[in-house]
C-alpha cells in the first residue's frame, strides 16, 4: 500500500503567530488519520522548529520545508542546507515547486542536485514537476514531464526512490484558480508512474506516492482524490486556512 499525502505549502505567507494558530488550529479538528495517510505542513524556514514541536506528538504529522540549498554547505550566504533542515527534525523538503523554477531558475539539473542532499540528510524530498500552458496547449505535457522525472530523478537507485514523493503540479493551474480536470489529473499521474515503472520497475512505481498541487480546493478534492493514481495533494492558497486545510484532508477518504 502506498502512503496517502495532503501537504500544505504555506509558501512566503504568515507570521510566526499566525503560523502557530493555524497549526492549533488544524490539530483541534481532532483528524484521525488512517493508517498510511500522512498530513505534512511546509511553513517558511524560520517556523520549522515551532511547528515541529507542535507537530511532534501527533502521529503522521510531519513537517517540509520549501527549499533547500544545492551545496552541502559553506560561503553561500543565505541559503539553508539539506543537514541544516536535518538538525532540526525536518521530515520532508519541497524541491522544484515552479516558483522555485520560475523566479529562481532552478533547473532538472540544479534540483537533482538538492535530491541528492536531502536524500543523504535523510530528508524526503516532494519533487515537483509539470507543465506550463504553452506546452498543454500544444499537447507536449507528457515529454516536458518526461524530461524533467528523467533530469532530476533517473539518477536515483530504486532504494533511493522510495524515499521521494512526486507532485504534479500543472503551472497553469498554480495560483490562477484553474485546475486540471480530474481526467487531466489521472492521465499526467498514470503517466508519471508509468515513466517510474519503466526506469525503476512495477514494485516501485506501485510504491510511490504522486501528489496533485495546483488550485486543490475543498471543492475539487473529493474528485480529484477519487482517481486511483492521485495519492493526495499539494495544496497552496486553501492550506493557509485551517477549515478548507482540514476538509482537503478528510477528502483523502
Ligand atoms: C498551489 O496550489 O498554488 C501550489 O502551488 C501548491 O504548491
Amino acid at each position: 500500500m502506498r502512503k496517502k499525502i495532503v501537504a500544505g505549502n504555506w509558501k512566503m505567507n504568515l507570521t510566526l503567530a499566525q503560523g502557530e494558530q493555524l497549526i492549533n488550529d488544524i490539530l483541534q479538528a481532532g483528524l484521525k488519520l488512517a493508517e498510511g495517510q500522512e498530513v505534512v505542513v511546509a511553513t517558511p524556514f524560520p517556523y520549522l522548529t515551532k511547528a515541529k514541536s507542535l507537530l511532534k506528538n501527533y502521529p503522521g504529522f510531519f513537517v517540509a520545508a520549501q527549499n533547500c540549498a544545492s551545496e552541502k554547505s559553506g560561503a553561500y550566504t543565505g541559503e539553508v542546507s539539506a543537514e541544516m533542515l536535518q538538525s532540526v527534525g525536518v521530515d520532508y523538503v519541497i524541491i522544484g515547486h515552479s516558483e522555485r523554477r520560475e523566479y529562481f531558475q532552478e533547473s532538472n539539473a540544479i534540483l537533482a542536485k538538492k535530491i541528492d542532499l536531502a536524500l543523504a540528510a535523510g530528508i524526503k524530498p516532494i519533487f515537483c514537476c509539470g507543465e506550463p500552458l504553452e506546452v498543454r496547449q500544444a499537447e507536449t505535457q507528457n515529454a516536458f514531464v518526461a524530461k524533467q522525472l528523467e533530469e532530476s530523478l533517473f539518477h536515483l537507485t530504486e532504494e533511493q526512490l522510495k524515499n521521494v514523493v512526486i507532485a504534479y503540479e500543472p503551472i497553469w493551474a498554480i495560483g490562477t484558480g484553474l485546475t486540471a480536470s480530474a481526467a487531466q489529473a489521472q492521465d499526467m499521474h498514470a503517466f508519471i508512474r508509468s515513466q517510474i515503472a519503466n526506469k525503476f520497475g512495477r514494485e516501485a512505481a506501485l510504491h510511490l506516492t504522486i501528489l496533485y498541487g495546483g488550485s486543490a480546493k475543498p471543492g475539487n478534492a473529493a474528485e480529484l482524490f477519487s482517481n486511483p493514481d492521485v495519492d493526495g495533494g499539494l495544496i497552496g492558497g486553501a492550506s493557509l486556512v485551517a477549515s478548507d486545510f482540514v476538509a482537503i484532508i478528510q477528502h483523502l477518504g
